[in-house]
């Protein structure tokens, strides 16, 4: 059992802009994330993510960095980053920084260079093609809708931008810009940060050739990710990474990859010939969308719990002993994991708890989205005019406009799967605004704030706030929480989710109701029980003495420490 800090911790993220107002102009800031660092230590988490804070014009909330190297006005100075550093060092909490290198702003002065002339020494660090047949290179589809080329009249040629207009791809073919982002990430690690979170980091490798993507459907753009996703050089790429940069300290490094496979994943993140720590797979956040329809995430279909085990269990058995798991139900990109996957109205409370075991007893580093703590929920905004988040806006106003204005369908898909429902801010208490600032915020807060929100969550000792508490704990005391071999249970059951870890002669036995049901859930015989203890549940022990057949309630979780003998 190879022991590491980063499979030990438990990671919170924190997007700052949502996070805590320190200075009344409605958005949030460093300084804001320095006022809460006592919530978060009482929290019992380890290792904060902050979602990017460089210089950016803010196209895609920061997502699109125009100066890697300094700090975004509205959230602060690099004076109150330093601070923040020390301030999380002297409680003993590490500080993973988010890395944006799949692109950059069109503001940055590398793309400025860039766009000046062909023959400008920047120009290589971005990827430049002549148009064709007098329209775009190639037919790729980007990720926030339309064409993911876009023209420059000053040299008459197109530029590559998976993401927005204003998030141009670094070219990562060019030997200077790879040299001159090694020095970028190691002036971070020289100041102390604890590593990195890696934006979309399996894009960066591109085909040569750029063609045009298999047309599926009558859609003018079209999904062109096999000739971008864990491209030909990425692991060559993240090679270099790690002998130039990564392996000269003690950090956390994890990698976004969308449509990453498991055998990738090994590749990437293998104990002995790993380039990463773990990655961020998304199989079991796309459960609920129509993968045959090319509107994505946008058409939404319910999930069924046997597909997530499915996904689950291959991803828990495809990388053990090989590689090392990220466990996440949410994250700035995603819906409140408790509207999603569990029941936002009746069982709020009950759901969020079973949600949050599942998440602290697979094996794998655990990941908290702020305000998943206090089971924030999803937010229904009446109006498209309540929304910021560009991918939103951008779908919206493409199927408006090829939909002859059918809003409200449109707007239904923004409810169930917009990214701002993740990102109103965080419910501090019941004040004006949710205690989040005095001022007016950049984003509407959910209006069930005077119910849900950490003042509360603290006062009541049978909280889910509590409840996350207990678990994190747990995860420190029993090793068997973070390196017990996983093997699940009863996997064709459609409202159960059962399964033991197992370590040296320890063992685990969970089990989940995932339904609003009473469901009877019988142990098989090969789950040998001699004596079993309680270790956690979200209800009252029912006094039910039988050990093999159990009725769970609705999202009932239990998690029983069970001595073989
Ligand atoms: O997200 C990449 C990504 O996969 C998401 O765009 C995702 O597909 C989508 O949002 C799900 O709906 C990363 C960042 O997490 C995201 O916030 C950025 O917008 C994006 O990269 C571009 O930097
Ligand atoms: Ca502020």
């Amino acid at each position: 059992m190879n022991r590491k800090w980063w499979k030990e911790s438990v990671v919170y993220q924190i997007y700052p802009r949502s996070f805590y107002d320190s200075n009344g102009d409605g958005i949030g800031d460093i300084r804001g994330v320095i006022a809460k660092l006592n919530y978060l230590q009482r929290l019992g988490v380890d290792v904060v993510w902050l979602s990017p804070v460089y210089k950016s014009p803010n196209d895609d909330n920061g997502y699109d960095i125009s100066d890697y190297q300094d700090i975004m006005g509205e959230f602060g100075t690099l004076g109150d980053w330093d601070e923040l550093l020390s301030q999380m060092h002297l409680r003993g909490m590490k500080l993973v920084m988010d890395l944006v290198i799949n692109h950059s702003s069109d503001e940055h002065r590398w793309f400025i260079e860039s766009r000046k002339s062909k023959d400008n020494r920047y120009r290589d660090y971005y990827i430049w093609r002549p148009g064709r047949d007098g329209t775009e290179p190639n037919n790729w589809a980007s990720f926030f809708s339309g064409s993911a080329w876009q023209y420059d009249p000053r040299t008459d040629e197109y530029y590559l931008h998976l993401f927005s207009k204003k998030q141009p791809d670094l070219n990562w073919e060019n030997r200077r810009l790879r040299r001159e982002i090694f020095d970028m990430m190691t002036w971070w690690l020289d100041k102390g940060i604890d590593g990195f979170r890696m934006d979309v980091i399996n894009l960066i490798s591109k085909v040569h050739g750029l063609p045009d993507a298999p047309t599926t459907g009558g859609a003018r753009y079209q999904w062109g990710g096999q000739y971008f996703v864990h491209g030909l050089r990425l692991l060559e790429f993240l090679g270099e990474m790690k002998d130039e940069v990564l392996s000269r300290y003690d950090i956390l490094t994890v990698g976004e990859t969308p449509m990453i496979t498991t055998e990738q994943a090994v590749d990437i993140t293998h104990e002995e010939r790993g380039l990463l720590n773990m990655v961020f797979q998304f199989e079991h956040v796309m459960l609920d969308q129509d993968r045959s329809s090319n509107l994505g995430k946008w058409q939404h279909v319910p999930w069924r719990l046997t597909d997530l085990k499915a996904v689950t269990t291959r991803w828990q058995k495809g990388l053990e002993d090989n590689g090392w798991n990220s466990l996440y139900l949410s994250n700035h990109d995603q819906p409140r994991s408790v509207s999603r996957f569990g029941d936002d109205g009746r069982y709020r409370v009950e759901s969020a708890k079973m949600l949050a075991t599942f998440l602290h007893t697979l094996q794998g580093t655990p990941y908290i989205y702020q305000g998943e703590e206090i089971g924030m929920t999803n937010v229904r905004f009446p109006r498209i005019e309540d929304y910021r988040d560009i991918e939103s806006l951008n779908f919206y106003r493409e199927w408006v406009a090829q939909r002859g204005g059918d809003t409200g369908a449109a707007l239904a898909a923004i409810h169930e799967k917009g990214r701002d429902n993740a990102r109103t801010p965080v419910q501090w208490d019941d004040r004006e605004h949710a205690g989040f600032t005095v001022g007016e915020p950049w984003i509407g807060v959910n209006p069930n704030y005077p119910d849900i929100n950490v003042a509360k969550a603290l006062e009541e000792p049978d909280s889910i706030f509590h409840y996350y508490r207990k678990l994190i704990r747990l995860r420190r005391e029993h090793p068997v929480f973070v390196y017990g071999r996983y093997d699940p249970i009863c996997e064709e059951h459609e409202q159960v989710y059962a399964y033991t870890r197992t370590l040296d002669g320890e063992r685990l036995l969970v089990m989940l109701n995932f339904s609003a049901d009473t469901p009877v859930f019988v142990l098989p015989d090969a789950v040998k029980i001699v004596d079993r203890a309680l270790l956690i549940a979200n209800y009252p022990a029912d006094g039910t003495q039988d050990r093999r057949r159990v009725t769970l309630r609705p999202y009932e979780a239990r998690v029983y420490f069970l001595s073989k003998g």
